[in-house]
């Protein structure tokens, strides 16, 4: 079955460390059972459904909450042993199935440059993932800028992945909603709404002016940017940085992958605004399905080449596999 397929790595797929999740008891995350169980394995279990869906690779990341949501000191300590418990992983279950995306530290943001070109140079890491802000702070801050810097650096990209919103927006912009509908505040919507503006202010903070070369990843086909993109552009109405436009940025910074978001309509605006050689393939696994994931892929209009250039080529060249 692998064989018919074309090569697929999927990039935006978790784990949870044990150590680094207990710091992390008691929120309620909506998981169920089966989806924490599934999280927690790095072997057979994970394995199987791989093959099942036909995915080579899996470049695993740890699922939120992360160090983001720890103290400087503990989030530099915890993201150490975590990334090295992953390398380890990867290296005794799967070598040839597993790669990883680091965790970083960002609530002290040279430390987190640190471990990140430890990763990529001594763990053979392909770069790193941030879950939603840093203890109630945007990425775009300038306190976080040597992290970019870093990566820039290294050619490594960094994945803006959600994360539950804090309670002050949550009472603000979910309450009396998610009684009904607790996923409402999080992968429904909350989770978009938080990493849009991430991204958003990513581009109009001017810190992608400062590392032209930084490529950032967004999941679930772009956290509705791609739709967004002209109007955008067209009530700026002005440049934002060295005569380039919002979508001109974007476009030049950021990949998009398609986990958890299995929509022709949505990934055919993907493609017509980012071009397809920024569109990457992801499951979310365990949050969605393997086999779903690749299944819908086949089963699009899109030509030969351009299923393999999303299935595993982009991926491929992005994080140099
Ligand atoms: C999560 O808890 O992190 C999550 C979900 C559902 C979809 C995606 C996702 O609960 O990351
Ligand atoms: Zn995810």
């Amino acid at each position: 079955m692998l064989a018919q397929r074309p090569f697929t790595i999927a990039i935006e797929e978790h784990y949870n460390d044990p150590e680094l999740v207990a710091h992390f008891t008691g929120l309620d995350l909506l998981r169920p059972p089966e989806v924490e169980r599934k999280l927690l394995d790095l072997g057979e279990v994970r394995l199987r459904e791989m093959d099942e869906g036909a995915v080579d690779i899996q470049v695993l990341s740890h699922a939120g909450p992360t160090t983001q949501k720890l103290a400087p000191d503990v989030a530099v300590r915890m993201a150490r042993l975590t990334n090295d418990r992953l390398a380890k992983s990867i290296f005794f279950m799967a070598r040839d199935r597993f790669a990883g995306f680091a965790v970083l530290p960002t609530p002290a943001p040279e430390a987190a440059a640190d471990e990140l070109e430890r990763c990529v140079t001594e763990l053979g890491f392909k770069g790193a993932v941030v879950n939603g802000l840093t203890n109630g702070k945007f990425l775009d801050e300038r306190q976080f800028w040597p992290i970019f810097a870093r990566a820039e650096a290294l050619d490594v990209p960094i994945y803006l992945h959600p994360a539950l919103p804090s309670p002050d927006v949550e009472k603000i912009y979910y309450d009396g909603i998610t009684d009904k509908f607790p996923e409402f505040r999080g992968p429904v919507w909350g989770f978009t709404a938080e990493t849009v503006t991430q991204a958003m202010r990513m581009v109009l903070s001017g810190a992608l002016a400062e590392y032209p070369k930084l490529q950032l990843i967004l999941g679930h086909l772009g956290e509705a940017l791609p739709f967004m993109l002209w109007r955008i552009d067209d009530l700026l109405a002005r440049p934002v940085s060295d005569g380039m436009t919002f979508s001109e940025i974007f476009r030049r910074n950021f990949h998009l992958t398609t986990s958890g978001n299995f929509s022709d309509t949505a990934l055919a605006c993907s493609i017509a605004e980012m071009g397809v050689d920024r569109i990457l393939f992801s499951v979310d696994w365990p949050f969605a399905s393997n086999k779903a994931g690749t299944d819908w892929v086949m089963r699009t209009s899109l030509s030969d080449a351009d299923k393999a250039r999303i299935l595993g080529e982009n991926a491929r060249k992005l994080l140099k596999m």
